[in-house]
């Protein structure tokens, strides 16, 4: 009985390690820029029949719409308020979302954007997708509220008041990352700002958060704001069941701030995991698959119980973050069909599946001058639907990676590397090294 209650309470206490997906599911997917009608649809037609855990969707927060160039996919990583309106849908297109795929199964992931707002270089005006005013001169956002006052500018010790160090840990965490507006989360009022809006998403019934930039809030500031947070919404989940934390850090060595740093508040992201499997796959620096005989923290990865894998994330296919030519991508389809299916396959971490838009790229001396293209669009600014063509493959500019054959982790009727070795009880047996039964 005393053990008993000793691991329910060390079960408890670690629940934001466990990804909250229905038992039977081994990751999840990134609907990158879907819409919520579709991403609804989605869960219905294809995640939920297929074992899919659950979906990563784009920050559901009003941001700053930009137009030089066209509204290119990252404005969504400037937040304007906390209000639940974007390129993506309404709070109700959100809510309905939401119900709809908890109700077949299938949780939702929301990328949180709280270590700042817009660009300094956002102006003022009304041109967020809600329509509210904003002054990012003044540091002005009403809609939230905050004032100057919650912004880290004071702190900053840089010269031009960004990012200029990455070996300056105070720099990478209290001054701007290229020049979004850094919150000042010691303060309490910050933090329950954003707690707020991480609970109002809790009750609506989301699982868990990703948390972009993470690695520039000191982790001490993101525990206060974790700590605010209720346990997620019983019509779905188990009473108690903490929210799934995953910090975005990205880590791949020689710097000074370390995924480690951040454990106790949930999994992190290992990039390393995409930049070697990459290499390996490519069989550059003369790797070969056999020395992936100890893939995982033999090759100096974070514990398997801390990690969220993935093979390419929305920057690096793209170039933005941080990874290196050696990630793979839809566009290097025969390899990245195996790396993914390797990823699928294999116990180690959590694993989260890329399903992409596509967008002209086009070279400039090595780098994709089109990597600002946002999703596929009518001329009104509105995001196309997700069409799926006769033979279940997606239309419409999207290219929706986790419908390939050999990536979807458990298509009906067919078989993959994923469905024959992944199995639920790999993940949880990872996830209970240390967390006691994955709770
Ligand atoms: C846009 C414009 C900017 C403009 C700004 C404000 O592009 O010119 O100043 O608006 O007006 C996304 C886009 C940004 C965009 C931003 C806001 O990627 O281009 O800025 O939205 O609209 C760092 C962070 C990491 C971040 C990553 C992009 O640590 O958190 O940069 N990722 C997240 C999101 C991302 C988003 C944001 C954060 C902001 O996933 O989509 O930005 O919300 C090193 C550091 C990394 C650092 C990279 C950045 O990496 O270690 O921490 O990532 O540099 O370049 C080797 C090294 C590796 C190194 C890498 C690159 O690989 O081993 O460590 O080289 O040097």
């Amino acid at each position: 009985m005393g053990i008993y209650f000793l691991l329910l309470i060390v079960g408890f206490c670690w629940g934001q390690y466990n990804p909250n997906t229905v038992s039977g599911t081994t990751s999840i997917v990134h609907l990158f820029e879907w819409r919520w009608a579709d991403v609804a649809l989605e869960c219905e037609r294809y995640l939920a029949p297929n074992g899919f855990g659950g979906v990563q969707i784009s920050p559901p927060n009003e941001n700053v719409i930009v137009t030089d160039p066209w509204q290119p996919w990252w404005e969504r990583y400037q937040p304007v308020s906390y209000k639940l309106c974007s390129r993506s849908g309404n709070e109700t297109e959100f809510r309905d979302m939401v119900a709809r795929c908890n109700n077949v199964g299938v949780h939702i992931y929301v990328d949180a954007v709280i270590n700042h707002m817009c660009g300094a270089s956002a102006g003022a005006g009304d041109h967020a997708t809600c329509g509210s005013y904003f002054d990012a001169n003044t540091e002005d956002f009403p809609a939230v509220p905050y004032s100057g006052l919650d912004f880290n500018d004071r702190k900053c010790k840089s010269r031009s008041g960004d990012i200029e160090d990455y070996q300056d840990v105070s720099q990478v965490r209290d001054c701007r990352l290229v020049s979004l507006l850094d919150l000042a989360l010691e303060k309490d009022d910050v933090r329950s700002k954003v707690a707020e809006y991480l609970n109002r998403l809790i009750g609506i019934g989301v699982a868990g958060f990703r948390l972009d930039a993470a690695k520039h809030m000191w982790p001490g500031d993101l525990k206060a704001v974790l700590d605010k947070l209720k346990d997620l919404n019983t019509t779905w989940f188990p009473a108690g069941t903490k929210p799934f934390i995953y910090q975005e850090v990205i880590d791949l060595g020689g710097e000074p701030i370390q995924c480690s740093q951040y454990f106790g508040n949930g999994r992190v992201t290992e990039f390393k995991y995409g930049a070697k499997l990459g290499t390996v796959l490519r069989k550059w620096d003369g790797e070969k698959m056999a020395y992936l005989k100890n893939w995982g923290e033999g090759w100096g990865f974070v514990p398997a119980d801390r990690a969220l894998v993935f093979v390419d994330n929305h920057d690096n296919q793209r170039g933005h973050g941080a990874g290196g030519a050696s990630i793979l991508t839809f566009w290097d389809a025969r390899l990245y069909k195996m790396a993914v299916g390797f990823m699928l396959a294999h116990p180690y971490g959590f694993p989260r599946i890329m399903s992409s838009f596509h967008w002209s790229r086009y070279f400039v001396n090595g780098k994709d001058v089109n990597d600002w293209m946002g999703p596929p669009s009518e001329s009104d600014g509105s995001i196309k639907p997700v069409t799926i063509n006769a033979d279940t493959t997606c239309g419409n500019g999207w290219v929706c990676e986790h419908r390939w054959r050999q990536i979807s982790p458990s298509p009906t009727g067919g078989t993959t590397a994923a469905t024959r070795w992944r199995s639920a009880e790999a993940i949880k047996a990872s996830s209970s090294s240390t967390t006691t039964s994955g709770s």
